[in-house]
């Protein structure tokens, strides 16, 4: 499920770019070959999307979250990070949800490269978040000082988006109004 056309991978001009609020204060871009140098990690989880269905059990390989935050630190007072694809389409997610073990920047399901409909050649999965986090066909990092909202959040879905407190819609943020 996903909006737009699936994009064509191009690994000779591909680039990873990470920007906004860096430590450095410049903008890095990684190519094919340097992405392919940050350590790995493989991640069994499950993925919950918000019209209610969940895929149980994949098993998901990787450059963890936290490669990106070691190979380009973030400047101090950044609280979130926007993760963008091609076509414009991006999840905001809380420093605490992207620095954490399970958050990666994933190449392969079950031991084989993603199909490109499942976000070839770089997805992130966030499985502890609905699935409209788990940004396919990721083209940018971008580090905030402050929130601001993605695609879905913009129109209409969760900030935070935990599953388990069934966070599914912005209404949600209002103190009152439904699970917190
Ligand atoms: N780039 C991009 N990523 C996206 C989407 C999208 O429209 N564009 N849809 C999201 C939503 S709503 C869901 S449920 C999952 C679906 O992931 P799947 O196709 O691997 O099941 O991708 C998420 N990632
Ligand atoms: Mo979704």
């Amino acid at each position: 499920m996903h909006y737009g056309r699936v994009p064509t991978f191009r690994p000779a001009t591909w680039r990873l770019q990470i920007f906004g609020a860096t430590a450095s204060g410049e903008q890095h871009f990684l190519t094919w070959d340097d992405f392919g140098q940050l350590p790995r990690s493989t991640v069994l989880a499950d993925f919950h999307c918000v019209t209610k269905f969940s895929i149980m059990g994949n098993e998901w390989t990787g450059v963890p979250a936290s490669a990106f935050l070691a190979a380009v630190p973030p400047a101090d007072g950044v609280g979130h990070v926007m993760i963008w694809a091609e076509y414009g389409y991006s999840a905001n997610v809380r420093m605490g949800d992207f620095d954490r073990d399970s958050t990666l920047f994933a190449t392969e399901l079950d031991g084989k490269p993603l199909s490109p409909e499942r976000g070839y050649p770089v997805r992130a999965v966030v499985p502890h978040l609905y699935a409209w986090k788990s940004v396919k066909w990721v083209r940018a990092i971008e580090y905030l000082t402050e929130d601001r909202r993605g695609f879905w959040e913009d129109r209409g879905y969760h900030n935070v988006a935990d599953p388990w407190r069934e966070q599914r819609y912005s209404y949600q943020e209002d103190p009152g109004e439904g699970p917190p």
